[in-house]
């Protein structure tokens, strides 16, 4: 891994850029199931302001930045990749290299083109070969920039997948956002398809790139049995299983770090009832405030001798805590785990600037930066 510490903030396209109309959000948010209403054009306009923002991001010390290729942008169609939308993001790697910024790419995050949603998204097998064929022009355009910029010494660091059990949950369990499915069947397929899909993305990367650092971006909570007796700890134990284990051991064996995102402290009651520790309901996402549940998930993570870098650490702005000192004390228990010797290489605030939240559109803020979204 890289000599320096990467020490940043992370964006997603579709929730920063504005314009991604060919995608299945988009789509979703035309079905007016927003919200507060908003929607994800233009948000913050990074799509036309990256350099300032990054600009914004050097002001404040950042030598790394978490940011995702739109899929749907590049290939808008199947049969054609856009040179144009191609050529935006060599234009965003070269503002990142010109300022010393350190890029950290993800491939997937949670938007899929329509073209592939009309084929039933990811439940289809067919999702696999096509991520690959993405993956690898993404690589044979930017590889060789990549390369140059870090001199074949230093790695270049990709995120395949954001939190691919938070997709699966939320759009093939509980119908939250698209493809809005409730379907075990469904599920299952797609999570067998998401790790396949992950791991060809592994073999294509590093066989052109071979100084390449890949991961998932994976949402870890630490779930503790609501009252401590046997089924309680049984049902946390299950759950822990599932939403913090069963992705990551699944593609275990093509990672060359963890990549960690990291929010909130939940509650398991027997059967199998997740809540947040009442009382502490924060926000809008009613996330407990718990910081400390960063240096517990670190310590979990050593199990896995594999260097670390937080892709995520953040929290709503309304959570009654200031944003500063929830950061103060994530960065406090993430230099007690690197003192206890847990090999942190990175951390990644969340999010640069407030963005489109989702489901929860514009009025959910998560940024360092305030956006005025009238101006
Ligand atoms: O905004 C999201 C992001 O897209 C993925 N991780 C959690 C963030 C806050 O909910």
């Amino acid at each position: 891994m890289g000599k320096a510490f990467l020490y940043g903030c992370a964006t997603s396209a579709h929730q920063v850029e504005g314009g991604n109309i060919n995608n299945d959000w988009w789509e979703f948010e035309q079905s007016g199931l927003i919200f507060d209403g908003s929607s994800s054009n233009p948000s913050c306009d990074h799509y036309h302001r990256y350099a300032s923002d990054l600009d914004l991001l050097k002001g404040i010390g950042g030598n790394a930045y978490r940011f995702s290729i739109e899929w749907s942008r590049i290939q808008p169609v199947s049969s054609e990749f856009s040179q144009e939308e191609i050529d935006h993001y060599h234009q965003v790697l070269d503002a990142l290299i010109k300022r010393g910024i350190t890029p950290l790419i993800t491939l997937h995050h949670f938007t899929n083109p329509l073209w592939l949603s009309k084929i039933g998204g990811w439940a289809n097998p067919k999702l696999v070969d096509y991520f690959g064929q993405y993956v690898q022009k993404v690589v044979d355009e930017y590889g060789e920039k990549l390369n140059r910029s870090t001199g074949q010494t230093e790695p270049i660091y990709f995120v395949t997948l954001n939190e691919p059990s938070v997709y699966l949950l939320l759009g093939y369990l509980i119908e939250y956002w698209p493809p809005q499915k409730k379907s075990l069947i469904g599920l299952i397929k797609a999570f067998r398809n998401m790790s396949r899909a992950h791991k060809l993305a592994y073999e294509i990367i590093h066989k052109k790139l071979p100084n390449a650092k890949v991961s998932i971006a994976h949402h870890m909570s630490v779930l503790d049995p609501w009252r401590n007796n046997g089924l309680d700890n049984i049902a946390a134990k299950v759950y822990d299983w599932l939403w913090n284990q069963s992705f990551l051991n699944q593609v275990g064996d093509k990672l060359d770090y963890i990549g960690l995102n990291y929010y909130t402290r939940q509650r398991v009651a027997f059967p199998l009832k997740v809540f947040p520790t009442p009382g502490k309901e924060a926000g809008f996402a009613q996330w407990e405030i718990y910081p400390e549940g960063l240096l517990r998930i670190l310590r979990r993570l050593k199990l896995y001798k594999l260097p670390v870098i937080i892709t995520e650490y953040g929290m709503p702005q309304e959570a009654n805590i200031a944003p500063e000192k929830y950061l103060e004390q994530g960065i406090a228990y993430l230099k007690q785990a690197m003192s206890e010797g847990i090999d942190v290489r990175g951390f990644f605030y969340w999010s640069l600037l407030d963005n489109f939240e989702w489901r929860e559109g514009l009025s959910k803020r998560f940024g360092l930066y305030e956006v005025d979204y009238e101006n």
